[in-house]
This record gives structure tokens, sequence and C-alpha cells, in this order.
């Protein structure tokens, strides 16, 4: 027999976790224990909802989804800003909350967790705007079309959803769950449109001389990194991606050039976007960060814009169209377009050659990043928390089959604590490797104990700037001061007595050289190395990023 709990559970495990997140309140109790009962999935326990949230999406970066189990409000609300998050980054992470007893409303009674009027619909309220479906559950007879509502439509529209459910229906009887394909299967392409639009497509880049591709941040979401690699093929066309799709499409691939950022392109690339006639942006996101304070937009009648599902350019706009679909019936209809490659050969800027420091030389950015390149191998996945290990981490070049994960558009400092939590139970078979800052560290490193309690071999640098140095970049003053931490000491303290996490502080390269072999060696647990830098030892890349950005937010009010 099911329960609304155990159909749930079911679900769940049929869209492939093996694990959902979760922290305990008296609103999700009786809920815990009836996921509890589904063996093929584990429950896993976070310090709190935001890392709850967080450890949710990065599993869900891992493995296509995410589900993260709190409690009324108290809970729900601090994971509605991971929730924000998987918004902003397309990830499917289902938000499921403990909610009050179905007696208890319109009544008089106050409740506990509240705001203590009887105001109890404002978390689903909050919820509608932060997700892409959320239902609020107060009847076991009606529960399992709901949760299936909203698993689907994440699932479709690769969004967060929300499922809040009352404390005394979660262990309530209800129907089976049918198969899963009523979930998983998508409204197919319309074939009409596919073929207008791969027509029109074509004669647009018939008509170009020298396109590029560009590759952006929504690329994974659409389900389309194959297809994006048969148009490459086929146009044999210079194909740059966006800073928040690094690792989207393959570095080793012959026609990848680098990344496109404005002004902090890899050396080459910044040029050839601009010589080039035409831009295809497949997945593309452009904010103020991505276009470096707007100074590197792509516009005019040589942009084609192709999405998760529209495809739009030069007077047309079509819809009801997967994107996969169109690159691959698109990859077959081209010409060859290669005079953008040709002309990136001739400008493509020889990398110097990188030094190693003196091994008691004090450490450097320079020295650190050098040291962490050969760590990353096709089995490695990198995970660059917002601040300088964005730049740092977009300089590590990516051979087949590595991964690498940033959250550019919600860009919330400490989610990569919890994501690299989330991420490396979902992808056991994967070195994490997770490249954080002191300041955002500072929000988030509870998780790291849970890291230690389940035995995950996740290797953190730590760079200790002493600060926030992008801000520092875009505005200084008094507020990008951080107190320090003896964060290398904090791992022996969330060992407590049986853990196996390993805190080392390093303060030249061959200090760092020895921390390495420790972190590849500890298969227990995870390596936190503190990386102790100056406070303006970044990134270039960031001084003139920040300058831009800032000078964009710095911008005069105009008159309406
Ligand atoms: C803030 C940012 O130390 O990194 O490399 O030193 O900059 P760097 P740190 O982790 O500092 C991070 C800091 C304060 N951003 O420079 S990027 C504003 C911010 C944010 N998210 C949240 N609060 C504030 N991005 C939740
Ligand atoms: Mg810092």
């Amino acid at each position: 027999m099911h329960t609304v709990g155990t159909y749930l559970a079911e679900r769940l495990s049929q869209i492939g976790l093996e694990h959902h997140f979760a922290v305990a309140g008296d609103y999700n109790l009786v809920l815990l224990d009836q996921l509890l009962t589904n063996k093929s999935m584990l429950q896993v326990y976070c310090s709190n909802e935001l890392n709850c949230g967080f450890s949710a999406e990065g599993y869900a970066r891992a493995r296509g989804a995410g589900a993260a189990v709190v409690t009324f409000s108290v809970g729900a609300l601090s994971a509605l800003n991971a929730i924000g998050g998987a918004y902003a980054e397309n990830l499917p992470v289902i938000l499921i909350s403990g909610t009050p007893n179905t007696n208890d409303r319109s009544t008089e009674h106050l409740l506990h967790h509240t705001l203590g009027t009887h105001d109890f619909l404002y978390q689903l309220e909050i919820a509608k705007r932060l997700t892409c479906a959320a239902v609020s559950i107060t009847s076991a007879f009606d529960a399992p079309g709901q949760i299936d509502y909203a698993i689907r439509t994440a699932l479709r529209e690769k969004k967060p959803a929300y499922i809040g459910i009352a404390c005394n229906i979660a262990a309530a009887p209800c129907a089976a769950p049918g198969p899963i394909s009523a979930l998983i299967n998508e409204n197919p392409s319309d074939p009409e449109t596919v073929t207008a639009a791969v027509t029109a497509a074509a004669e647009f880049l018939q008509g170009k001389k020298k396109p590029v591709l560009l590759i952006g941040s929504k690329l994974r979401a659409a389900g389309a990194e194959k297809e994006a690699v048969e148009l490459a093929n086929a146009l044999g066309c210079s194909v740059a991606v966006m800073a928040a799709a690094k690792g989207f499409f393959p570095e080793e691939h012959p026609q990848y050039v680098g990344t496109y950022w404005g002004g902090i392109s890899t050396p080459g690339v910044q040029a050839i976007v601009d010589w080039s006639d035409s831009i295809v942006c497949i997945g593309a996101l452009f904010n103020d960060y991505s276009t470096v304070g707007w100074t590197a937009m792509p516009h005019g009648p040589g942009v084609m814009v192709a999405n998760q599902n529209s495809i739009c350019f030069e007077g047309h706009d079509f819809s009801q169209i997967h994107l996969r679909d169109f690159l691959s019936a698109l990859a077959k209809k081209v010409e060859k377009r290669n005079a953008t490659m040709i002309e990136y050969a001739r400008i493509r800027p020889e990398q110097p050659p990188e030094h190693p420091a003196a091994p008691d030389a004090k450490l450097m950015r320079v020295e650190m990043v050098r040291q962490i390149r050969p760590l990353v191998t096709a089995a490695t996945t990198v995970i660059a928390e917002t601040g300088d290990s964005w730049f740092n981490g977009i300089a590590l070049a990516l051979p087949d089959g590595a991964r690498f994960e940033v959250e550019m558009q919600w860009g919330h400092i400490g989610w990569s604590v919890p994501a690299s939590f989330g991420y490396a139970l979902g992808a056991p078979d994967r070195r994490v490797i997770a490249l954080i800052g002191d300041g955002a560290f500072q929000l988030t490193a509870q998780e790291v104990a849970q890291m230690i309690r389940q035995k995950l071999p996740v290797i953190i640098f730590l760079m200790n700037n002493h600060g926030y140095t992008i801000e520092v970049e875009i505005h200084d003053g008094p507020y990008n001061d951080v107190k320090n931490w003896d964060y290398a000491g904090l791992i022996h303290a969330f060992n407590a007595d049986d853990g196996h996490g390993l805190g080392l502080r390093v303060k030249s390269g061959g200090e760092l050289v020895v921390a390495i072999k420790a972190a590849l060696a500890n298969h227990k647990g995870p390596t936190l190395i503190e990386c102790m830098l100056d406070r303006d030892d970044c990134t270039s890349e960031l001084i003139s990023w920040g300058r831009l950005v800032a000078t964009a937010n710095g911008r005069a009010a105009t008159s309406a």
C-alpha cells in the first residue's frame, strides 16, 4: 500500500535519485519516516536548510535532478534562496516542505514557526514566484496528481518545483505510482517548425562567410551538448564558450578557441568574434556580468539566438522546437564555413610557458593555479565559487571528460561548499575539486562536516586573501575586510572523534606540493588546503572585469 510519502519517494527514485537531502523539523518528521521506507534512496542530512537546497542543486548538476526536504517556514524560507539559484541556473530541484496540519486551517489556531498570524499561505505564494510549479498537498486523494505535475514540470522546464505536504497527510494512504514515462516524456518539437526553422537558418548561414558559434550556459539544460558539436563539425568554424558554459563544449575539439568574455576573453577570442560576420548564440545568457558591464553584447542582424525552445534571427521567431532537434537537423543542411578557423590560426597567440616558483618563495596565485592544473583529469569536476575563483577556474584547461560547474547567474557566495557536497554524493566516481574564497566559505562552512560524515574525498582549495577581493575591485570599503579564521584548523573541529577530514595551511609552493600529495592520498574524507595569498594577489581578468562592471553599476539614473 502506498502513502503520500512513499508515493513521492517512489517518484523521486524513478527519476534517478539515489539520495535526497534533508533537515528535520516537526512539520516533516512523518514525511521523513515515509521517505526512509524507500530502500533505493538514502536520506542525507545537511547542517541547515540553505545548504540543504544548495546540496540538492549540486546533486542536480551531477544527476539531472535533486530533492531537498525541509520543515515549514523557518526551514523552507532559507531553502528558497537556493531554489531561486536553481531557477536561475536551470536545475530541476524539488523542494519538499512539511506544512501545517489540515485541521489548523481557517481556524483561530496560531502555529509555531509562522508569523504569528493566521496566514499560512505565504510560503506557497513565495514558492510560486521562485519555481516553475508549486503545489500544496492537503488531500491524499489529490496528492499523486499534484506530485506528478510538480516533478513533470520541473523536469521539462529544467527549473525547480515546490511540493508542500501537510504533516497529517504524509502517511495517509494514496494510489500507487504509474509508469515513469508519464513524467519524463517531453512534448516533441513541431516537425513543420523544425523544417521551416532549419531551412531559414541554413539560408541565413549560406549568406555568411565567417560565422562563429557561441555556446552559452543554457545548452546543458536544453540537452543539446552533443548536437552543438554536430553543428560545429558541419560548419568547421570557430567555437567560443561563454564563461558560465565552460565545459559544455569539449575544449579538446579542434575548433574550440576559448572563452568569450569581452575584454577578458581567452587571447585571440574576442578578436575572432569581432571579426566574424555572424554569431550563432546557442543557449546564451547575456547579463551584466557575462557582457562585462554591457561592453560585450552581440547584437545586430548577424546574430542568431538559438534557445532551449525557440530560435530567433533576421525576422524569424520559431517556438515549440527543441534546440537539439534544430541543431542536429541544421548540421545536416549547412555547408562548411571555416573562415574564422583559418583566421584564428593566424592570430592565435602562443601560450607563454609557465615556470614553477622557487619552492620556498611566498605562495602566489599564479603558482597555486599552476599546481592545480595537472589535477584536472577526465574524471575531475571543478567547482568554482563566485569570486576570483571564477577566473582561476576559467584558466584551467579541461581534458575530454572533465566537467566544470559555476553558479554565475545567481552568484550566491558560499554556494560551492554544499554544491560540492551534493555533487560528490551524486557522482562518486568523479574527483571533485572546489575553488573557494575565504569570504564565501564563511557562509556555508558547516557543510564540510557533512562531507566528513559521508567520507567524501572532495579537495577544497581555499584562497585566503583576507577579504572580498572581487568586491575590492568593484567598489572598495571597510566592508570588504573579512575576519580571519583558522580555516585549516576548522577541519580538526569538524572531525571531532570520528572524522577523517584533513586541513592544511600552505604559505609557499613547496608546501602546496606536499599538501596536494596528502590530499590525493586522503580517500576517507575531504581535504581543505588553505592557500595563504596577499589581499591584492588576484587575476588581471578580475581587475579589468571589476572595473567595467563597476562602471555599469555606477551609471547615473536617467530621468523618465
Ligand atoms: C561578495 C563577494 O573571499 O572571494 O576571491 O576574495 O573575492 P574573493 P571571497 O570568497 O569573497 C567573495 C566576495 C561579497 N559578493 O568578494 S563575490 C556579494 C554577495 C554575494 N552573495 C551573497 N552575499 C553577498 N555574491 C549571498
Ligand atoms: Mg577573499
